[in-house]
């Protein structure tokens, strides 16, 4: 049976009204260009000229004699550079943003949570005292920015860490010590004749991953939430059903929530209102898209239009008066799809142009003036729409669980802590937990396995905490909502509805699984479950993955002592030595470790037998699905229609409500 291409019924729908248009997809693209399955595998070293060299058939070295252990360890390591690169450059836009701010070269922007600011303070060693929040934050600016160029010594956050996991890299010899030096130190080891040992290189791809999970990305997160707010739960909705007909419908695509933290001011200033109205627009519209989107919608509860693979299908609506793209994850195709449309792509980060698309790079010093020239380009453009076709499909959600809100919630203001949930899980009414985190890939059914896996880990009494395009998916699947907990197992309603969360929480974007690092911390420090992250009963999961961002995420997870599970397929799958070390290798070495499982029902029963397995290590009780069926029923709201719950399409129709 042909493969389904997603189990989105919006997305199916405008898969067909992309095609009428001809505007190409990815999901097209996929059937046309088939991934070349010797590179698939890491089977292929292109790090010099003397080949490209396929280790395939009678070949079992290259050229300079490297081999299939070599090239595909080699491979590995790069793309976790890559990733670790574009993670961490983000952190570093975040810290020089915050420079600005201080030094009030930055007009428009300010540090908008001061009590974030002085325990970030604390945590980089930067004084608090009396100074005023301007000195402190220049200080965090320095002292975040210092850790990008470090020669020696330690990433400032490594000490944030549990401290056995400390000593675990320190004895290991893979805490990083800047993050500039170790992504550079991994592209001068995987050059031709360099690190030519497959574990002394993948040991390397470690360190080089830890500059992203306690470096880059959190330093990002932690940042962000200074200038732009600490999520708290906030409501909001997803998918197509979000584009007005009527309004100027702007979506913001890509990574870096600075400048779009400005076109969300600038669209409520009534002249910008006022101008939409002269164009014949009721009102002006901003969504998100991908993690800018998850940025704004965490913050701000701005809409979002939908996850990775959507992006040509919006565009296909015909009511998209401007793409406002940075950096990331943004699919060169969008220009060719705004062409058979009248959608201006406008690309915002120095760092990126698309050839054809407006470039309106973004600079602190005129932020304002940008975001203002932008958002009067997206109305300018409202007059030209040919044909508008807006699915009517669109779902609620609730988000915004910052680790900090978390652990308010068990609490209050004086007495946080993850005791309920440390307690709940030595109780056994919590199996585990589980991160579902990344992105989509046509390689496999678009949004399929993240559904299926949630729905069933919830089941299983395992909370689950997400962001990303994961996250995105089940907003979508109307399963961001107080009431799945009518479908979650007993154990686990009963502790949802004590602390007041529901089963499933958005935590953010992709950068922003740090801020699970810091609830893993937390619990594991917390006492009753161990003493480090990889004594808990946890699991990472990357069920449709596809950037280098997500083996990053996966690699500094394990690291970090997590038992990782990525869905699609495996990039090492060529080198039997190499798909045995990233299990048993580094397990034996840091405790976590990283399996490619493209079957979600294997993944799942993966998942549960480790969790099981942990709970049993640190003799907790044992989990039993039955003892706590009595607790009381929780009614569906009436808008949601979880007929479907089991078939995986439940979106509600937008005018349902
Ligand atoms: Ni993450 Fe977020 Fe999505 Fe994947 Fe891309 S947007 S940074 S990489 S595709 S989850
Ligand atoms: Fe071939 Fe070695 Fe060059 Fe890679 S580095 S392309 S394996 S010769």
């Amino acid at each position: 049976m042909e493969k389904r291409r997603t189990v989105d019924p919006s997305v199916m729908e405008m898969l067909e009204r992309a095609r009428e248009q001809q505007i190409s997809t990815p999901f097209d693209r996929a059937e046309v260009t088939k991934p070349c399955p010797i590179g698939r595998e890491g089977a292929c070293c292109k790090h010099c000229f003397m080949g490209p060299c396929r280790l395939v058939g009678k070949t079992t070295v290259g050229i300079c004699g490297a081999t299939i252990d070599t090239i595909t360890a080699r491979n590995l390591t790069r793309a976790i550079a890559g990733g670790a690169a574009a993670h961490s450059d983000h952190g570093r836009s975040i810290a020089q943003t915050l420079l600005a701010v201080a030094e009030g070269k930055a007009p428009g922007l300010e540090i908008k949570d001061e009590t974030k600011l002085r325990r970030v303070a604390g945590y980089l060693g930067v004084e608090v005292g009396e100074r005023s929040k301007e000195d402190i934050a220049r200080d965090v600016a320095n002292v975040a920015l210092s850790d990008f160029g470090r020669q020696e010594g330690e990433l400032v956050n490594l000490k944030r860490a549990p401290p056995k996991r400390q000593e675990i890299w320190r004895k290991l010899g893979i805490a990083p010590r800047g993050i500039d030096r170790e992504i550079a130190e991994a592209m001068h080891r995987t050059c031709m004749g360099c690190d030519q040992d497959y574990e002394h290189l993948l040991m390397h791809a470690l360190t080089c991953s830890l500059t992203d999970g306690w470096g880059g990305s959190m330093l990002g997160t932690d940042i962000s939430d200074i200038l732009f707010g600490t999520p708290a739960p906030i409501a909001s909705t997803s998918n197509f059903g979000v584009i007005r007909p009527d309004e100027v419908n702007i979506i913001i695509h890509g990574h870096e929530p600075t400048l779009a933290e400005l076109i969300v001011a600038v669209v409520s200033d009534p002249e910008m209102l006022d101008y939409a109205r002269s164009k014949g627009a009721k009102g002006i519209n901003i969504m998100g898209m991908c993690c800018s989107g998850n940025e704004l919608l965490l913050r701000h509860g701005v809409p979002i239009a939908g996850n990775f693979l959507q992006q040509e299908l919006t565009i296909a609506t015909g009511a998209i008066e401007a793409m406002v793209v940075d950096y990331q994850c943004v699919m060169q195709a969008i220009q060719a799809a705004a062409e058979r449309t009248h959608t201006r792509i406008i690309t915002t980060s120095p760092k990126v142009k698309i050839t054809g698309a407006t470039h309106i790079p973004f600079e602190e010093h005129h932020g304002m003036d940008i975001a203002k020239q932008i958002v009067r380009m997206a109305i300018d453009n409202y007059p030209n729409r040919k044909g508008v076709h807006i699915p009517d499909f669109m779902d609620r959600m609730v988000v915004g669980f910052s680790h900090e809100y978390i652990a308010y919630m068990q609490g209050g203001v004086y007495r946080q802590s993850f005791r309920p949930l440390n307690d709940a899980v030595i109780a056994g009414r919590i199996r585990g937990a589980a991160a579902i985190v990344g992105c989509n890939n046509p390689g496999t059914t678009h949004d399929e396995g993240h559904i299926n896996l949630v729905k069933e880990l919830i089941k299983n009494d395992v909370l689950v905490v997400s962001t990303g395009c994961a996250a995105v998916a089940y907003a979508k699947h109307g399963l961001l909502t107080p009431e799945v907990m009518e479908y979650a197992g007993p154990g686990l309603k009963e502790v949802c509805q004590a602390i007041g969360i529901p089963p499933v929480l958005h935590m953010g974007s992709c950068i922003d699984n740090s801020r699970i690092l810091t609830v893993l911390t937390q619990m594991a420090t917390e006492g009753g479950l161990g003493e480090d992250i990889s004594d808990l009963p946890a699991v990472g999961i990357a069920p449709e993955w596809m950037s280098e961002k997500a083996l990053t995420i996966g690699a500094y997870a394990v690291a970090s002592g997590c038992y990782v599970l990525f869905g699609v397929g495996s990039p090492v799958k060529a080198s039997a030595a190499v798909t045995e070390f990233l299990s048993k290798g580094w397990e034996a070495k840091v405790g976590g470790k990283l399996e490619f499982e493209p079957d979600w029902r294997k993944i799942l029963e993966k998942s549960l037998a480790h969790i099981d397995a942990k709970r049993k290590a640190l003799k907790i009780a044992d989990y039993d699905p039955a003892r706590f069926a009595k607790s009381e029923s929780y009614a569906p709201a009436d808008y949601l229609d979880y007929k479907n719950f089991d078939e995986g399409l439940y979106t509600v129709k937008a005018g349902s409500k």
